[in-house]
């Protein structure tokens, strides 16, 4: 059993995808045992995408992350940080398999919809991040 991160951006809560989201997860056996609805702050948002703080897009993502409400939630299941990002899709939606969330949904690799803890490590500072 894991648990692992997950946000539905500003793009997914524009867009009324929060249940279909939610649901992805519970219909593939899943649990979501933790869930909030809130807007970050800059600080928030640089701070969670600290590790991207060089890259040509950080800024961006830091405006596009605070630029509506978001909803961080967490899941547990077996393999959950696997698995979850399998269901979300590659990182650039062009690039998505069929049927994965991103490329369902997704517009753009600046706006994908949902985020995934990519480890064990970031799962546990991520989930400490939004639930303490
Ligand atoms: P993932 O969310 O798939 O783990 P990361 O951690 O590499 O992807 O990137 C974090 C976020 O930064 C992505 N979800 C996306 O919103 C944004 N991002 C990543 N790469 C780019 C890029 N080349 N151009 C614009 N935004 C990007």
């Amino acid at each position: 059993m894991q648990k692992t991160l997950s946000i539905i951006k500003p793009d997914g809560v524009q867009k009324k995808l929060i249940g279909t989201i939610l649901n992805r997860f519970e219909k593939n056996g899943f649990k979501i045992v933790n869930l909030k609805y809130l807007s970050l702050t800059n600080d928030q948002a640089g701070e969670f995408y600290n590790m991207h703080k060089e890259m040509s897009f950080y800024a961006d993502l830091v405006k596009f992350m605070t630029s509506g409400p978001c909803v961080p939630f967490v899941i547990e299941g077996e393999n959950a940080i696997l698995r979850v990002r399998e269901l979300m899709g590659a990182t650039n939606p062009s690039e998505a398999d069929k049927g994965t969330i991103r490329a369902d949904f997704a517009e753009s690799i600046d706006k994908n919809i949902i985020h995934g803890s990519d480890s064990q490590e970031s799962a546990e500072r991520e989930i400490l991040f939004f639930f303490g």
